[in-house]
């Protein structure tokens, strides 16, 4: 918790000025909150607090030594983000009366969870990861005056889940099929909007091209419980391979529609553009996921001989299909073995390299490849968002063997 504390009043003090001219009273608020945040909000009580970071009331990042290695990552560690404040915790007394508005097809229809669980039932690992995770490491290489706001995320705002409910492909056949000319899945939150706020600012209304029909699930299952509030309860939409904003918690409307939702949080958020360029729809938007992969252990030093180095490695959309691991900050590198079952494209791999480490000092990194034969770069180029960070030399392990 002392580093908690740590981490926000640092942001504080660097941001501090800066933040306060430039982003007025609204940001200001945001990272005093941060400061004092100290302990688990009302709506993740639940979570292992001794797990995770808790940036603010609605950022709480997993600890890097956390993820563990059996694949999925246990909903107790689980980070959070949520854009705006949760809907009350009364949506998930009874699940199965949540209701679902289907827009875009043939037959539009409001359809229950209950009613739902009758049309189809499928289940997929997926890898759920904030657009913003390794903001902080872009957020290290800035000069002068270039800012990137936002939660300093390093590797913790990710883990990999298995997902269960119906696909929207069934739902869709069974409402007599898309509509004319429906080029995207728009999934809209179901948040409350404060009265006399602009709607389209706050929703968190996510459009995916329709190619994902045949992905996406309409999830009222987490590793094998009904979904929490914290994490989309009642039902979530699920995009495979998608970055963690497209995957709309609570969702209240699924619409097939013919353009992209005008919501801010489409239009100008979550888009790809230079650092002090404003975000705009012609950029492209944060939806899949790049390759990329980071050690979880060792992250401390220890005595010299042998070592198993491991680590998390997924390709996005397309499955990951091997791992380079160094013990010298990327000069040579050695192959990393998968262990364990694999849960499927979407899903992570956890890999492991047995070294043999005589004393000195070591920096940890490993570059993932996917099947398409993307790899992880070095350093991703500088974006405005601090979006899709995936490069492998910045979350190096700096070790000690003595
Ligand atoms: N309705 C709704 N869906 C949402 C969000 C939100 O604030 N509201 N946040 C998004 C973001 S930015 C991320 S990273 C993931 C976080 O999912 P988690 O809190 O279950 O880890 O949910 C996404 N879906
Ligand atoms: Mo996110």
């Amino acid at each position: 918790m002392i580093a908690t504390s740590t981490i926000g009043r640092r942001t504080f003090l660097a941001g501090g000025a800066g933040a306060v001219v430039a982003g007025g009273l609204l940001e200001f608020r945001s990272e005093a909150r941060a400061q004092d945040a100290t302990s688990l909000p009302d709506y993740a009580k639940w979570k292992d607090a001794d797990a995770l970071i808790v940036h603010s009331d609605k950022t709480i990042e997993t600890k890097r030594g956390e993820i563990g290695t059996s694949i999925i990552t246990p909903k107790e560690k689980l980070y959070i983000r949520n854009n705006v404040n949760a809907p009350p915790a009364a949506i998930v007394a009874n699940p199965e009366d949540w209701q679902v508005e289907f827009k875009g097809v043939r037959e539009p229809k409001t359809l229950t969870v209950a009613e739902l669980k009758t049309m189809g039932l499928a289940t997929v690992a997926t890898v759920l990861q904030c657009s913003g995770n390794g903001r902080k490491y872009f957020q290290d290489r800035l000069t002068g005056d270039q800012k990137i706001s936002g939660t300093p995320w390093t590797v913790g705002a990710a883990g990999c889940v298995l997902w269960s409910g119906v696909p929207l492909r069934a739902v869709v056949d069974t409402l007599g099929g898309a509509g004319d000319g429906a080029k995207f899945v728009t999934g809209t939150g179901g948040e409350e909007i404060p009265a006399g706020l602009d709607p389209k600012d706050l929703v968190v209304e996510r459009s995916v091209p329709i190619s994902n029909l045949d992905n996406v699930i309409l999830a009222w299952e987490m590793n094998g419980k009904p979904i929490s509030l914290a994490h989309g309860g009642p039902l979530r939409m699920i995009v495979p391979g998608y970055s963690g904003i497209n995957n709309v918690k609570y969702v209240k409307t699924v619409a097939l529609t013919e353009v992209e939702t005008d919501a801010k949080i489409q239009r100008s958020s979550y888009r790809m553009h230079a650092v002090g360029e404003k975000g705009a729809p012609e950029q492209p938007s944060i939806w899949e996921q790049p390759v990329k992969s980071w050690i979880t252990a060792p992250l401390e030093g220890a005595k010299s001989g042998r070592i198993q180095i491991a680590g998390v490695a997924f390709g996005g959309m397309n499955a990951v299909a091997g791992v380079d691991v160094s013990t010298d900050g990327g000069q040579t590198w050695q192959k990393g073995e998968f262990i364990g079952p694999d849960l499927g494209r979407f899903a992570w791999k956890v890999f492991v390299l047995p070294v043999e480490l005589a004393p000195g000092t070591y920096s940890l990194v490993s570059r993932a490849t996917d099947s398409e034969g993307n790899v992880q770069p070095e350093e991703p180029e500088l974006n405005g968002g601090g979006y899709s960070h995936n490069g492998w030399r910045a979350p190096a392990v700096e070790i000690n063997i003595v």
